[in-house]
């Protein structure tokens, strides 16, 4: 253990009125964002080292996430409405800071951001291949939508503006490619041209939003199967977490992202592309337990675009990683020079691979959606 970490922890515990002696931690590898530790302390019951009690300590990235109280507020709001509909699941509790007045979710010295939650014992799945697990993801995130149907959007702040506006992603490229500012264009000439050429493609569920035609909702924002936690045995999910992203915004773009990272035949970050592109019965699984929760809640025009915002989404993250090597890898954490390169490449095998599968995408979903279209 580093001392300086954990003379950190120690301190934050202490803020976060955390009793007991901080035994051990482990940085745990969540997410390309924030940093996580999972911190131990010895419970006071007389178990002594047997019985260890975790919580999860995260420093939030403040310059991912600019407005990191709104955040809060916006995770607060959320989980507490969950927790009343549902207080018998498994949920997420944040804790608070201080005594009396002025008790926080967070500790922020206006440099770092620290927040403490409760640690639920369970495993995650990086890539996964058991369609029983992946059904049971597609349930987690349609259940997500369902329980916040009746929450009003607009109680929500838009913590990162424009987070889902693929129209806006493209003209932040766009205008980084014009400035050239670690001198790294010239290399990624073919990545370019690609993202480029499909643009107007790409855009379709930011336009039909921005057109009126798909409703604004309440959604998750960044639905990754890693970020649902299953039960160790039964592989049941228990609850979806990395609410950071929680704001309106359009459905197409769970269910897209979800599958962009849980349908890929490989990481989102691998070298060898010769693997990658999608999974349809991964997809198949995915949507059926999406809609089986959601499908008497969406529009028909939600539904027949399920499968175009997979391609949507897929860009968007394109157009993000190819952006953030273009500026100096500024925004995702990386762990070697061309990390965010590599993301691009393998996210563009990914795209290229929808497109030709699309026709049997959209057939899958008509599929799901007719099935369990008023069943319950
Ligand atoms: C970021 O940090 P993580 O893994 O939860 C990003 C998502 C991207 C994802 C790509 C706030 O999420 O939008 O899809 O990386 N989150 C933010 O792996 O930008
Ligand atoms: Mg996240």
């Amino acid at each position: 253990m580093d001392s300086k970490v954990t003379g950190k922890l120690l301190k934050i515990g202490e803020a976060f009125n955390i009793e007991g002696p901080l035994f051990s931690y482990e940085e745990l590898n969540m997410g390309n964002i924030n940093r996580t530790y999972k911190v131990n302390y010895i419970r006071d019951d007389g178990t002594g080292l047997a019985k260890l009690k975790p919580f999860l300590f995260q420093r939030v990235n403040t310059y991912a996430f600019k407005n990191p109280i709104q955040l809060m507020e916006n995770i607060d709001r959320v989980t507490e409405y969950i927790r009343m509909k549902r207080p018998d699941s498994v949920n997420l509790h944040f804790h608070h800071t201080g005594r009396e007045d002025g008790r926080k979710t967070y500790l922020f010295d206006g440099d770092e951001f620290w927040r403490v939650c409760n640690f639920v014992p369970s495993v995650t799945f990086m890539t996964c291949d058991d369609l029983n697990i992946i059904r049971n993801a597609g349930k987690a995130f349609g259940d997500f939508q369902t329980v916040l149907a009746d929450f009003d959007p607009a109680q929500l702040y838009y913590t990162i503006p424009d987070f889902h506006d693929t129209r806006k992603r493209y003209e932040k490229l766009e205008h980084d490619i014009a400035s050239d500012s670690c001198g790294r264009v010239a290399e990624v000439k073919d990545e370019i041209d690609y993202i480029l050429s499909v643009k107007d493609k790409a855009c379709l569920l930011t336009d039909l939003f921005n057109e009126g035609k798909l409703p604004l909702r309440v959604t998750h924002n960044d639905t990754k199967i890693n970020n649902v936690l299953f039960d160790e045995e039964t592989h049941d999910a228990l609850v979806v977490i990395d609410l950071d992203t929680v704001m309106p915004g359009i459905v197409g773009s769970d269910f897209g992202d979800a599958i962009r990272f849980a349908a890929n035949y490989t990481e989102e970050d691998s070298r060898d592309t010769s693997k990658t592109g999608i999974d349809l019965n991964v997809f198949w699984a995915f949507a059926e337990g999406f809609l089986s929760e959601t499908v008497d809640a969406l529009t028909n025009l939600e539904i027949d675009t399920l499968a175009a915002s997979c391609f949507s989404l897929t860009c968007e993250l394109v157009t993000r990683f190819l952006d953030d090597y273009i500026d100096g890898d500024k925004y995702f954490k990386i762990n070697y020079p061309e990390h965010n390169l590599v993301r691009t490449r393998c996210q563009i095998a990914l795209a290229r691979d929808m497109e030709r599968k699309m026709e049997a995408m959209d057939a899958i979903v008509k599929g799901c959606a007719a099935k369990y279209k008023n069943v319950k």
